[in-house]
């Protein structure tokens, strides 16, 4: 039993939430990781948690701002690590702050033209991620990877967007090393060679 250590953080009085508002499984994430062969071969007899998020929402309206503790833990379906399924914002220009605690990961963002980059995620550094992207969290490090995201009360979730390509890059593990690649390069060429 992994512990949701949220003891520690206290916001403008409000203790997040220990119990989470999101959880996602294995099988929360179908058609997330690109090597289905790697995730049904693990499915078939294992369910394991990927991520967990306390989200706290004081006020909505105008200038208002919701935040979000993540944990995501270390592991990984074939060549790719565990990631969140990832979003646009509904209301696009919305931007986020995230604020890394503890671990080590990478955001995968990628705006409306499909471009993407990798911003690094390690403790006590802050990715901002830009209103009109779509964002990604992924844990290429050995340890929960416990975040902080803060975003405008109005922000909303766009999954289904960014899901119809699923990102057009994935990030996978070559030598060890978090890769950055075009999914389609991977899907054609190094389906199963990493490591
Ligand atoms: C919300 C913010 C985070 C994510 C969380 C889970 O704008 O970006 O709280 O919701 O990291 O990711 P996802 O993609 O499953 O919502
Ligand atoms: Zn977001």
């Amino acid at each position: 039993m992994i512990k949701f250590d949220t003891a520690a953080f206290f916001l403008d009085q409000r203790l997040i939430p220990e119990v989470p508002t999101t959880a996602r499984h294995l099988s929360d994430l179908r058609g997330i990781f690109a090597d289905t062969n790697a995730y049904e071969s693990v499915i078939i007899h294992d369910n394991p948690l990927i991520y967990q998020v306390a989200s706290v929402e004081p006020a909505d309206g105008d200038g208002q701002l919701h935040y979000g503790l993540g944990m995501l833990l270390p592991g990984r379906i074939g060549d790719e690590y565990y990631m969140t399924k990832g979003h646009f914002h509904a209301y696009r220009p919305a931007a986020e702050i995230y604020v890394t605690l503890r671990g080590e990961g990478v955001m995968l963002l990628e705006d409306e033209s499909g471009v993407s980059r990798l911003s690094p995620m390690h403790t006590n550094t802050i990715v901002y991620v830009p209103g009109h992207t779509a964002h990604r969290t992924i844990n290429t490090g050995a340890e929960p990877l416990m975040y902080l995201g803060i975003y405008p009360a109005n922000a909303g979730h766009d999954y289904a967007s960014i899901a119809a390509t699923n990102f057009r890059s994935v990030v996978i593990a070559v030598n060890g090393q978090p890769t950055l690649i075009p999914r389609v390069d991977y899907l054609t060429q190094f389906n199963g060679t990493g490591s």
